[in-house]
């Protein structure tokens, strides 16, 4: 089996590889009568796209989206909304003399265990290509949480390699390639990107994030809690590995004292919940931070073996990133927003809160 859709009412597919034809996704569920255009979709998919600095991968792909379906007159429809970008830089023959190679810290030895076949070709359906139709079905539900619930998504850079950033003034985080809401500390960053790409060697990130003016009530216990499915949503992101909700596991060292979050005039004082009890929210800012992997492509040699077993050191040529976890902030935020919609309107199907007219 393959598992290429989540979400219960508000329901996103996608398809695509890095280096074939064409990416695509279909967002299913999406109520009618919200307007829509490429463009706006688009100014999400600048965010993420590599070749915007010279800390990500040089790939230049235009992103130029197409609406192919679920939206007339700029208008949703209540129809499966198919959205399509075509791959126009893709190169694959850097990838021709790995084409036989598996990467250390790569998906290419669990694919070729798992498919037995594999597109080589930057990764295939492994690549972080795919993660620009979530991006894209993103902008679409952060638009429709801000119009109908006030619901603001910000991520942002909380640790790059071992330095570690306060969130600073989170307004400011477009400003700069990083993500981070603390500019005076970009040259540092930027210092320690031209370092490491010149060493050859990749790092890892924590993005943190959080949803704000999300209403209390949303989750289902016990097996879809909205903590568990948003944590579900971050683990599908390449590179991923660690989710923590709110504390997390600085809640392991805490007396219960001190992570209860008291409430005061039905105020709560903390958050050590990260907005989420039980599985159910509260109405306090949901907060969450994703642990991300170095980049496994690279140019440094590394131990491995080929598909048949033979013993070889691998050299990754070719157009990566440094940290993928710098590009992975708008991936955060879009993959929050769809499971934060589909929840609303799983609670609002459930408890009848809109009844439809007679
Ligand atoms: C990626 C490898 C690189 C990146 C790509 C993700 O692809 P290629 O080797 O084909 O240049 O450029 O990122 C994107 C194309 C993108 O849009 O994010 C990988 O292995 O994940």
């Amino acid at each position: 089996m393959s598992h290429n859709t989540f979400g219960k009412i508000l329901r996103f597919t996608s398809f695509g590889e890095s280096h074939g034809s064409t990416i695509g996704c279909v967002l299913d569920g999406f109520p009618p009568g919200m307007s829509i255009t490429a463009e706006e979709i688009k100014s999400q998919l600048v965010r993420r796209a590599s070749g915007q600095s010279r800390h990500t991968s040089q790939r230049k792909e235009k992103d130029d989206v197409q609406i192919v379906s679920g939206v007339f007159e700029g208008v949703t429809t209540g129809h499966p909304i198919a959205l399509i970008i075509e791959n126009t830089d893709a190169r694959s023959k850097d990838y021709t003399n790995i084409a036989k190679q598996i990467r250390p810290g790569h998906a290419d030895y669990s694919y070729w265990k798992k498919y037995g076949v594999r597109d080589y070709r930057g990764g295939g359906r492994s690549s972080a290509r795919e993660t620009t139709m979530r991006v894209a079905a993103g902008a679409l539900a952060r638009k429709w949480l801000f119009d109908n619930y006030n619901i603001t998504i910000t991520a942002w850079l909380a640790q790059l390699g071992d330095i570690e950033l306060e969130a600073g003034d989170l307004s400011r985080i477009d400003e700069s390639p990083f993500f981070t809401g603390v500019i005076e500390r970009v040259p540092e960053l930027d210092a320690y990107m031209d370092a490491l790409r010149k060493s050859g060697d990749s790092v890892g990130a924590r993005i943190n994030a959080k949803a704000v003016n999300v209403p209390a009530g949303l989750g289902e216990p016990v097996y879809g809690k909205l903590d568990a499915e948003l944590a579900l949503a971050m683990m599908s992101i390449n590179a991923t590995k660690g989710v923590e909700i709110g504390a997390g596991f600085d809640a392991v060292a805490q007396n219960g004292t001190v992570h209860r979050d008291e409430i005061i005039d039905d105020e709560f004082t903390s958050n050590h919940a990260g907005g989420i009890l039980a599985g159910v929210s509260t109405g306090q800012d949901v907060t969450l931070s994703v642990a991300f992997k170095p980049t496994s492509s690279l140019r440094i040699p590394g131990k491995s073996i080929d598909i048949d077993g033979n013993a070889i050191e691998v050299v990754t040529k070719g157009r990566h990133d440094p940290c993928v976890g710098i590009r992975a902030t708008p991936i955060v935020e879009a993959m929050m927003a769809l499971v934060l919609m589909d929840h609303i309107m799983r609670h609002n199907a459930q408890t009848q809160s809109e009844k439809i007219a007679k």
